[in-house]
This record gives structure tokens, sequence and C-alpha cells, in this order.
């Protein structure tokens, strides 16, 4: 049974920092491994066929909201659902994580990047077919949304040809660094990308969209708007400016905050390294703040968390625009009864 009334109202009133009876909750890949019901059917499918099966997909992203009172679903996809429909696929290997076909290097291959809107909106069909399903099933009353990996998390991975454990990301700051041109040109293409699929997102259904620039922080701070802002700002300007806009730059929400603000994102992602109240203090009253409990909380005690909550709740009483998550990705080894602690102490908040 769907239990929020009107979560769906009390979400996006949260996201233009308009009154509501309490903060929203949702969390950052709520939709995953740390779910026994996930790992069931993952371990009948390969995680690539679970994001492109619509019906597969739309069963993950329902899984958290069957099981918690949460305000928002987010589809079941990836961020490298947009590489892969430019040309460059990945692959989930156990043990071994993300690895990218090959490792972009050089003019030939940023060129034969596939960028065509409608190429790329026939590739990516399935995103918007789970969010019709998921949509369905869900019902009116709570928010859907969609996400997109920013335009530098993404060169990030495409120029490493790995994830995170593969190295450090430094190949994606050499292109920009050393070839100048060549790094706008894969930028250019990455951001008509990612505006058509959260377009096509937006068009299937979604209520609002996050941007994750998941790799901010290997920025240079001098160089952190060419690098990733302008991009996302490009991107920004292309959505219906009416559907909110969720940026989330880890690392960075502190000491950009007023670049990220200028971007047009209705919404501001905060890791866990600042103290959100600070930080909403002395940002424009019409920008909403996303977060900030540290994923860590949820491997522990209920009662643990509940209190943190609670603080986070009481700490941004009075600013209006608070939608409740954790500073980065809910963690595979979190707990179930702590994820029920979290969301059961911001509904009595
Ligand atoms: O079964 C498995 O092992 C798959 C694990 C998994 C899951 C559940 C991956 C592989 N992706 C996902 C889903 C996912 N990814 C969602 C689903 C919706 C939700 O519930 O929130 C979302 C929003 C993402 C976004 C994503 N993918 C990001 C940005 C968010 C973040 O955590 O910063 C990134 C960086 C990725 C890449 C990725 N996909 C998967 C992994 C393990 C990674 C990280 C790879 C690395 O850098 O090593």
């Amino acid at each position: 049974m769907f239990m929020g009334v009107n979560s769906r109202e009390r979400f996006l009133a949260a996201a233009r920092c308009e009154d509501v009876d309490r903060a929203p909750i949702w969390i950052m890949r709520q939709a995953g491994r740390y779910l026994p019901e996930y790992r069931a059917l993952r371990a009948k499918s390969s995680f690539r066929d679970m994001v492109r099966t619509p019906e597969l997909a739309a069963e993950v992203t329902l899984q958290p909201m069957r099981r918690f009172g949460l305000d928002a679903a987010i589809v079941f996809s990836d961020i490298l659902v947009v590489p892969e429909a430019m040309g460059l696929a990945y692959t989930l290997n156990e043990g071994e994580g993300i690895r990218m076909d090959f490792a972009l290097e050089g003019a030939r291959q940023v060129e034969a990047l596939v960028s065509d809107e409608s190429v790329v909106r026939e590739r990516l069909a399935y995103v918007g077919e789970a969010l019709r399903l998921a949509r369905a099933e869900l019902g009116q009353d709570r928010a859907l949304l969609g996400f997109a990996g920013s335009p530098w998390t993404l060169a990030c991975y495409m120029c490493e040809g790995a994830g995170a454990r593969g190295g450090d990301f430094s190949r994606a700051k050499r292109m920009y660094y050393e070839s100048p041109a060549l790094f706008s040109l894969l930028m250019e293409k990455l951001s008509d990308v990612v505006a058509t699929h959260l377009a096509l997102q937006i068009e299937a259904g979604a209520d609002a969209v996050q941007i994750f620039d998941s790799w901010a922080a290997s920025c240079t701070g001098a160089h952190y708007g060419e690098m990733s802002l302008n991009w996302i700002s490009r991107i920004i300007s292309r959505l219906p400016p009416e559907v909110p806009v969720i940026v989330f730059a880890k690392g960075m929400a502190a000491s950009h905050a007023d670049s990220l603000a200028a971007t047009g994102a209705q919404v501001l992602g905060v890791d866990w390294t600042c103290n959100l109240a600070d930080l909403a203090e002395r940002l424009p009253a019409d920008l909403a703040v996303q977060g900030n409990l540290d994923p860590l909380l949820l491997e522990g005690e209920p009662a643990v968390v509940r209190r943190e909550a609670r603080a986070l709740i009481k700490s941004m009483r009075g600013r209006k625009g608070h939608i409740v998550n954790l500073g980065h990705g809910i963690r595979p080894t979190a707990r179930i009864d702590a994820v029920e602690a979290l969301v059961q102490a911001v509904a009595e908040a």
C-alpha cells in the first residue's frame, strides 16, 4: 500500500520554497543493493539488462516505495546510459566495478560520439518507458524523479574508461588543460545529449530531475565553472522552467554555492561536509536545499538515526525549501530498520 497522501505536492512545494506541513524525504540511490528484494531480482539479471528492461526498471523503482513512506521515487537507471547511447558502452563486473568499452582519447573518438537528437531519443526511449510504467503503478500522489550525470562527471568515466576504482579521473582533467578545444567539443556533445535525456524523462512524467555532479570535487576551484558548471547551466536553460532541477555537486556545495545557484537550479543538493542550516542562511531565499545526513548513519543504530534526523530538521526550522536526503547515496550495507527510523522521524517532525 502506498501511504503518502500529498507527497507529490509536498515535494514540489519544498522544491519551490513554499510552505509545507513537513519536509519531504527521498534517499539518493534508494533503489539498490541494500534491499533484499533488489538483490533477489539482480541474482537473475545483469545490471545492464535490469536498466534496459522497462518492466524490471519500473519494478526496482517501486521497491523502496512499497517499503517506506518516501515522498519521491527516482527512476532506476544509471548515469552511464548516456555514454552508452553515444556509442561508448559500459559493463558492471562483479568485484571489478564499472568498465567502459574503451577510454576516450583523441579527436577521432570524440568526433565519432553520437549526439544527434533523434538517434539519442530512440536509444534512450527505454528510460521514458520505465518512467511511464513506474508512474502508472505509483499513482499521482507521490513524486517521480528523473536524473542524469553532469557532463563533467560523465567525461570522468569516459576518459578514464573505468569507474572510481579504475583510477583518479585525471584523464578528463588532462584533456581540459592540454586539449581545450577537444574538451569543449566533448562537453558540447554531452550537454546536448544530457539535455535531451532529461527532456525525455520530463515528457515521460518526471516531476523534477536531478543532475549528479558526483566528481565535482576532482575539479580545481578556479576552473570549476569551465570544467563543469557552465555545461550544467547550458542544460538547465534548455529544460522547461516549471520543472525543478536539483543539482548535486558532491564536495562543492559549500565552496561554490553562489555559482551553483547561478546555474538556474531550483534545488541545491548538499553533501555531508557542510552545516546545512549555515549554508542555507547565506543562499538566496528562493533556492531550496536537499540533504545532508551522513549515509554512514544508516549502517548503525535506528536511535542514532532518529536523533540526527531530528537535529537536522530542527536546525532547518523556519527555512523554507528543505528536502531531507542523505549527503550522498545510501550504501549497500545500510540497515532496513535504520531507513525506517529515518523516514518515521521525518514524518513525525
Ligand atoms: O547491482 C549492482 O551492483 C548495481 C549497483 C548500481 C545501482 C543500484 C549501479 C552501478 N547503479 C545503480 C543505480 C543508480 N545509479 C541510480 C538509481 C536510482 C536510485 O535509486 O537512486 C542512480 C541515481 C545512479 C547514479 C549513479 N551511477 C551515479 C551518481 C550518484 C552517486 O552515487 O554519486 C554514479 C557515479 C553512477 C555510476 C555507477 N553505477 C554503478 C556504480 C557502482 C557506479 C559507481 C562506479 C564507480 O565510480 O566506481
